[in-house]
């Protein structure tokens, strides 16, 4: 299996982020995680490890607006200029708006609280870089199914499903599945699955109203875990992908039986779809040992997941998204793996 993988990762370090509460804490989301994944990957004898291809900004602004592109490209650079009596390692603003304010503001504060959705999305120095060269992770590894491979792995960092057409937020930037997944439709049916243990908002943003892509998200539920407002049942999609999106929320405790009998009505959509790809978006914070999931997901239960959706003999891409049991996290990508190789 072709794993594609970039160093630029290690650009975008962000030193703490804020929790309920205020807490400071160290930024979970860390180069630790993808360092882990490699080296676990690393001792297997059917990946093989690439660099991603450079595919420029057109497939990011087929997904993305191009004005919070261009926010993410400067964003940094624009701060820094900004007289503070305080050290500025990172962006991050302190004033969103409610519904109803639409006004984009000039300053980079404000424009900042207007295409961030919470706190842990800090734009440092080497973030956009380090965004750009995870969706290329991404799309590189759309190319090689594309071109006839049974699947690939593309361990991204920064992860994407929270991000949406305009806004970044939980430690995700720019969407890699979904900028992978659009760019995939211009050969046929897409489907994304997202098995991260937070809903896929980001995702659910980009193709809510799309009737070339179905996705599915089965996650803990937001009435009582992040991202709280998105990620309900009840959100099936609108206009042309009207049914198109579907939210599986699980509760907190949610076991193996229970989540691979749910994974099991996502794969009667699938098949009902009939796409001709598929992209998961991985994130192994379903398992039990996560500092931020509350699922009792064994790895026993990862490999018959990953076995499961294997099992639709589809062209798949894999595209990492959260996980922080550093730990635990390579060996569950290699359950995860381990059927499609
Ligand atoms: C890609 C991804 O998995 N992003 C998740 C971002 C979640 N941020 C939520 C932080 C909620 C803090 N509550 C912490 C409770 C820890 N015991
Ligand atoms: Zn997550």
């Amino acid at each position: 299996m072709q794993i594609f993988y970039s160093e630029t990762h290690k650009l975008h370090n962000p030193p703490f982020e804020l929790f309920d509460g205020g807490q400071h804490m160290p930024y979970l989301e860390s180069p630790e995680r993808a360092e882990r994944i490699l080296s676990a990957l690393r001792e297997l004898d059917w990946i093989e490890i690439l660099e991603p291809e450079d595919f420029g900004l057109d497939p990011i602004l087929a997904v993305h607006d191009a004005d919070y592109v261009d926010f993410l490209r400067t964003a940094y650079e624009e701060w820094i200029q900004v007289k503070t009596g305080y050290e500025k390692i990172a962006l991050l603003p302190a004033t969103f708006p409610p519904r109803g304010w639409s006004h984009r503001p000039k300053s980079i504060l404000g424009r900042a609280g207007y295409h961030m959705f919470d706190l842990s999305a800090p734009i440092m120095q080497g973030t956009y870089k380090a965004a750009l060269g995870s969706a290329n992770c991404a799309l590189s590894g759309a190319k090689a199914i594309l071109g006839g491979e049974r699947s690939a792995f593309a361990l991204c960092r920064p992860p994407g499903h929270h991000a949406g057409k305009s806004f970044c937020g939980g430690y995700c930037y720019l969407n890699n599945a979904a900028i992978a997944a659009d760019w995939l439709t211009a050969k046929g049916k897409v489907t994304i699955l997202d098995i991260d243990y937070h809903a896929g908002n980001g995702t659910q943003d980009i193709f809510y109203e799309r009737g070339d892509v179905l996705t599915i998200s089965i996650h803990a539920d937001p009435d009582s875990e992040y991202p709280a407002f998105c990620g309900y049942a009840e959100e099936t999609g609108a206009g042309r992908g009207s049914s198109l999106h579907r939210n599986f929320p699980l509760p907190i405790g949610t076991d193996d039986e229970v989540y691979l009998s749910t994974l099991g009505e996502a794969i009667d959509l699938i098949q009902s779809f009939d796409p001709e790809y598929l992209v998961l978006s991985a994130g192994m914070d379903l398992y039990s040992g996560d500092p931020l999931g509350k699922f009792a997901v064994t790895r026993d239960g990862i490999r018959k997941i990953g076995a499961r959706i294997a099992d639709l003999s589809l062209p798949t891409l894999i595209v990492l998204e959260g996980g922080y049991n550093n730990a635990a996290l390579g060996e569950n990508i290699a359950a995860l793996l381990g059927k499609f190789a």
